[in-house]
């Protein structure tokens, strides 16, 4: 009997050292709609990784990539209300509900990505930042995603000329809706997972993305003819789930901060990687990537600023972004 009740103190005591140990891990949920090894998604993981390492384990982060908890918009809605405290996803489908990422997301704003970098590192960068907190979300990082550029299954691109009549799937935001259609072609705002069968079924003659995007998404397969246009140079975004960031202590915010800082580093330097790796991937796929007359395409843009830059504010931020050298 005794022996049994000792056992069994020791099976009680284990238990609640157990279950004392669980609660003090949380594990954050991250969406991502790439799939595993892509840029984005290894970002996110290193920034759980030094999390996990800066908190002594009571923090970590699992990263559901390959949409596997939705489309972007859908996840957006999922962070805002906190089913999931993290999302990694792009600026432009924040452009109906936090007006200040409309400026990164105009055609031909930055002039490099060397002048993304240095604008998001700074002042307005900081400003965008701080807009997304009235939708209930805190950005603890701006992640890079290159420029990008149209291609499609007819023909290739030269000039705005050629775009005349052409059908494209655009990120979901109108100003991507109406630069294509100042351009003379159609726009059809649509998720990301819909795009491969949308060009392959004749939908939609091609899309608009960045050489990665292009590669792991397979896009490459059905539309040959890549243009390199270079609309947007379009920062990522990776976002906290507000009302969970407030309720850390302030010392673990400084950590989360932190760790998210670093894994920009990380990201910047996987990316570069990945540009160059699978812009040789799809040429070997028999992609056609060829210049085009840029300067026509800038001169067309006249229109998307007049429309989507009315509000002050984000005339003093287009004036900002342009000062910056
Ligand atoms: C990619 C971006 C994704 C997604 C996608 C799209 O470049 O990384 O987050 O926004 O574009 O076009 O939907």
């Amino acid at each position: 009997m005794m022996h049994f009740t000792k056992k069994l103190a020791g099976a009680l005591l284990a238990a609640t050292l157990f279950t004392t140990v669980a609660s003090a891990q949380t594990v954050l949920k991250s969406s991502d709609t790439h799939p595993d090894g892509y840029p984005t998604v290894e970002g996110v993981k290193y920034f759980g990784e030094l999390l996990k390492e800066r908190t002594q384990g009571r923090y970590s982060v699992d990263v559901y990539h390959s949409a596997q908890l939705g489309e972007e918009k859908d996840t957006i809605e999922q962070v805002r209300s906190g089913v999931i405290e993290l999302n990694r996803v792009s600026m432009a489908p924040f452009n109906g509900t936090v007006k200040e990422t409309i400026v990164p997301a105009l055609p031909y704003i930055f002039t490099s990505e060397d002048h993304m970098h240095k604008v998001m590192d700074g002042a307005v960068g900081d400003q965008i930042k701080a807009a997304f907190e009235p939708v209930g979300l805190v950005v603890l990082a701006f992640y890079d995603a290159g420029s990008r550029s149209f291609y499609n299954s007819k023909k290739p691109i030269k000039t705005v000329a050629d775009m005349a009549g052409l059908k494209f799937r655009v990120i979901q935001s109108d100003i991507f809706v109406d630069m294509t259609a100042a351009l003379g072609a159609n726009a059809t705002p649509m998720p990301y997972g819909e795009v491969y069968s949308s060009i392959e079924t004749g939908v939609i003659d091609g899309a608009e993305n960045n050489f990665p995007s292009y590669d792991t998404a397979k896009h490459v397969e059905v539309a040959k003819y890549y243009s390199l246009d270079e609309h947007t140079i379009l920062p990522e975004v990776f976002v906290m789930n507000k009302a969970a960031f407030d309720a850390l202590t302030p010392e673990d915010q400084e950590i989360f901060k932190q760790a998210a800082k670093d894994s920009v580093a990380k990201q910047r330097e996987l990316w570069a990687a990945k540009t160059t790796e699978s812009r040789a991937n799809a040429e070997k796929l028999g992609s056609q990537i060829n210049d085009v007359e840029k300067q026509g395409f800038i001169d067309a843009m006249k229109p998307v600023y007049d429309k989507h830059v009315k509000d002050p504010v984000l005339q003093k931020l287009v004036e900002d972004v342009r000062a910056v050298k």
